[in-house]
């Protein structure tokens, strides 16, 4: 019986193994990972017909909205201000280097002239554009990528079955049509890997809307999408450490590492990283929303998160009338000067050869180790660099030298007065 047992879980065994080699990702989609790690910066947008409730983008449900009565909002979305090259540029203006929008959110809603629901900007808006295309053209145009957000669970449709955990009070009659749901959002998901490509990634979300065990058919839909565009990168906001078949690895409101809001106790991975945070509270326009973070702030999460590898998925919910909201146009435009000056300790990087510590992260590129000194209350700072040799240090804004001694243990600044700047960045060269 043991025997038994044992060859049972043996082969158990070998099935995981086989299954966890089953994905090797195309050379493409290794350089597209690494292109992605670069870049370290991107803006988020959650827009849709909710922008129109000013309450965010779970108002639907939060409301308990009949899906019914919530459709009749398209009728009346006529973002008369959008324009996709305003948004653009200043996103690109930000130092930001891709975008990723909301394609479908929870609500159902497709943001794109799709062929398999009418329910979509052309078909049920007077505004008829197709926001996606304008937007895609726009970021070819100014050489951002562009990411998609797609959500894997609806409260809108009969055939998301059976129920999820969220979107209950919107009077759906759902049926157990999970197969028709399935083939829809793959239908959706080539065309929009199809008609708008290239898509750098597709961003899923939803997952956690189901019971543990779920069959969601991800290894499947994974794989038609690496074989519409192998390049694309797979990412899930599963708030679990990453499945088979995943490019990224994403965390939500906290840094890989930390766990303040409750979605990241996750292991951390080897796969490229990025933690989507947002400017003010919400992710989808809040009209009592002013609640924004500050520059200095903002900067930090940026910089903390190079720290950690990881790249910054910066939030902003574009108002009903199409445009950014001018509190987050003008922290991007403050972003992107800062970007202008400190992008060469940023942009590129990995993280530095010292871990994390609440006075700031460190970030590298070849032989250059970028210290980056967010919060110090003195004027020495000890970085445990034994087995390294400091060939010089530079305050990176003005190339002015930084004294330093090494010994075995690590290397020790000295500052002539506590490092007073949002970010002070010295530069060390190492040999
Ligand atoms: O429910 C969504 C939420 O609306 C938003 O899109 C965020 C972005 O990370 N993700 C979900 C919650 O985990």
């Amino acid at each position: 019986m043991r025997k038994h047992v044992a060859i049972l879980l043996l082969s158990l065994l070998s099935v995981t193994v086989v299954r966890a080699q089953d994905y090797v990702p195309a050379p493409e989609n290794l350089e597209a990972r690494e292109e992605f790690r670069d870049d370290k910066f991107g803006i988020f947008i959650h827009w849709g017909i909710y922008s129109m409730l000013a309450q965010g983008e779970w108002a639907m449900t939060n409301l308990n909205l009949n899906y019914k009565e919530y459709a009749k909002l398209a009728s009346g979305f006529y973002p008369s201000r959008f324009n996709a090259e305003e948004w653009v540029k200043a996103i690109a203006a930000s130092g930001a280097k891709y975008i990723c929008f909301t394609s479908r959110h929870h609500d159902g809603f497709s943001m794109w002239d799709t062929d398999y629901s009418d329910y979509n900007i052309v078909d049920a808006t007077p505004f008829k554009r197709d926001i996606l295309k304008e937007l895609s053209e726009a970021c070819q145009k100014y050489g951002i990528k562009l990411h998609l957000y797609y959500s894997h669970l609806d409260w809108y449709r009969d055939d998301y079955y059976p129920l999820g955990r969220t979107g209950r009070g919107t009077g759906r009659t759902t049926h157990g049509e999970w197969k028709t749901y399935y083939e829809f959002m793959n239908n959706q998901i080539t065309e929009l890997l199809t008609n708008y490509a290239p898509i750098r990634a597709i961003w899923f979300d939803g997952w956690w809307d189901q019971q543990p065990g779920f069959d969601w058919g991800l290894p499947e839909q994974y794989a038609m999408i690496h074989r519409l565009q192998p390049a694309c990168l797979i990412a899930n906001n599963h708030h679990q450490a990453p499945f088979e078949g995943e490019d990224i690895q994403i965390f939500e409101r906290d840094l890989p590492g930390e766990n303040t809001a409750g979605y990241s106790g996750q292991d951390i991975s080897a796969l490229p990283l990025e933690t989507c945070q947002t400017m003010n509270g919400m992710w989808g326009y809040k009209i009592t929303d002013q609640d924004y973070k500050s520059v200095p702030d903002l900067i930090h999460y940026l910089v903390r998160a190079a720290g950690r590898n990881a790249n910054l998925l910066l939030n902003v919910g574009p108002q009903p009338n199409g445009e950014l909201p001018a509190a987050a146009v003008e922290r991007m435009r403050q972003i992107g000067e800062w970007m202008q000056v400190y992008g060469e300790t940023v942009y590129g990087t990995r993280g530095g050869d010292v871990p994390p510590r609440d006075w700031g992260v460190t970030t590298r590129k070849g032989d250059k180790l970028y210290v980056h000194i967010l919060d110090l209350q003195d004027k020495g700072l000890f970085l445990p660099l034994s087995g390294q040799k400091v060939k010089s240090a530079v305050c990176f804004k003005d190339r002015r030298p930084v004294k330093f001694t090494q010994d075995k243990q690590g290397v020790l600044l000295e500052f002539d007065a506590v490092p007073a700047d949002v970010d002070y960045v010295v530069e060390l060269t190492l040999k």
